[in-house]
């Protein structure tokens, strides 16, 4: 973690900067009819999760050059992600992946604690094969033609969820890398029959309180066809499953010019969204950081959310999901769970009533000016100070930067070999 000490002298050089632009920012927003302190407490309230993988440097299809420090395992990851949340006081979980992440349970709440985090969602991992195991992925996990390759998928993410209960977690997300490569390779009605029915094993074993969340992919690793690869048939699995299956949206995995925030309005009218995966990208499932590319996109993902926040047990699960190559890792995930912050307090400055009455009256120019202008307040003022009175960095990359972490790190952790490709 970060000696306080340095968040403080950082903050300090910070403060009456900071507090000039926040009362500015007050009266602003006070000539508009909003009070400051009541968006401030929605900001404070809010948080993203961080995933275990997401620490470490990320590749290519073609390269992954390591970076310095890099962890060598969930309990280096989560000091890593204990330090962003330590800056940022934005992400207070970590979605693990399994088995990258397997460990016994009673050593990972205890290194959870010691970091002041918690767990959300897990993830199973039936897209590459691991060492010990009896049948391969190659051709496929829960929908493969094989019914013991089919049944060994199920069991890890039933033991997925046995290790999820010992540390907290409430829910499993599912992605599998199935579907094809060739015209014909599958019988596109018999993968996924084989795709439910295995599912709905996974289903059967999942507790209570418990949701499971499936994520769609149009396309990679299979890139003729994926069994799961747009909303629909993800909307068809999770009506197939039942109430605790719902819809998890990563911003990465559609079309080119897919209307993302019309999806997330149809699966939240129908009590189906489940959850994000927070990243950006310019032509592909490219896991760009969140808001590096398309921050209005992200904002309008928001302006559908903030309008459902009052519906009862409606409490999606907000995840960030992208791969670094080129940048620090903990700085790139503190700038986009800043991103992420930001749109949420873009789009609780909207004027809704205004909005709602020009929608009324078909006035187009009016209502989208309406909206804009939530965009184009600069709420940073407000982040800041949540960040402040939470015990972070009012700069967190700046505070970061003096801390002499990554360096600190790098000496107990040796660089990886970076001659394998691959996304992580
Ligand atoms: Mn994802």
């Amino acid at each position: 973690m970060i000696n306080s000490d340095i968040i403080s002298k950082s903050n300090d050089a910070a403060l009456a900067r900071l507090r000039a632009d926040y009362d500015a920012l007050g009266e602003h927003l006070d000539r508009r009819g909003i009070d400051i302190a009541a968006i401030k407490e929605q900001v404070a309230r809010y948080g993203v999760a961080v995933p275990s993988w997401g620490v470490g440097t990320g590749g290519t299809r073609f390269a992954r050059f390591p970076g310095t420090g890099e962890p060598r395992d969930i309990f280096d990851k989560l000091d890593d992600c204990g330090v962003i949340h330590q800056l940022t006081c934005a992400t207070p979980s970590v979605s693990l992946h399994i088995p990258w992440d397997a460990q016994p349970a009673a050593d990972l709440n205890a290194k959870a604690e010691e970091v002041g985090l918690t767990f959300d969602a897990m993830n199973s991992n039936t897209f590459q094969d691991q060492p010990d195991q009896a049948h391969s992925y190659k051709f496929g996990s829960l929908s493969h033609t094989d019914a013991a390759t089919r049944q060994q998928a199920v069991d890890h993410n039933i033991a997925c969820i046995d290790l999820g209960q010992q540390i907290g977690s409430k829910a499993l997300t599912i992605w599998v890398g199935d579907g094809s490569n060739f015209p014909g390779q599958t019988n596109f009605t018999k993968q996924f029959e084989r795709y439910l029915d295995a599912a709905k094993q996974v289903y059967a074993a999942l507790p209570d309180e418990w949701t499971l969340l499936t994520e769609h992919k149009m396309y990679e690793p299979a890139f003729y066809s994926t069994v799961v690869q747009d909303w629909g048939t993800n909307l068809l699995i999770a009506q197939q499953m039942g109430d605790k299956a719902k819809c998890l949206v990563d911003l990465g995995h559609h079309a080119p010019n897919v209307n993302i925030e019309m999806i997330v309005a149809r699966l939240m009218q129908f009590g189906k969204l489940g959850g994000f995966h927070f990243n950006d990208s310019k032509y592909g499932d490219d896991d760009l950081d969140t808001g590096s590319i398309d921050p209005y996109r992200l904002f309008l993902v928001f302006n559908e959310l903030v309008q459902a926040e009052d519906t009862p047990d409606f409490n999606p699960m907000h995840m960030l999901d992208q791969s670094h190559n080129v940048t620090d890792p903990i700085e790139s995930m503190m700038v986009s769970a800043t991103e992420v912050q930001r749109a949420h307090a873009q789009a609780l400055v909207v004027d809704r009533a205004a909005l709602a009455g020009y929608q009324d009256e078909n006035d187009a120019l009016m209502a989208t000016t309406t909206l804009k202008h939530g965009f184009r307040t600069d709420v940073e003022p407000i982040l800041a100070m949540v960040r402040f009175e939470g015990g972070g960095a009012i700069d967190p990359v700046a505070a970061y930067r003096a801390s002499g972490y990554r360096a600190a790190v790098g000496e107990e952790r040796p660089v990886v070999s970076g001659a394998g490709g691959g996304i992580v």
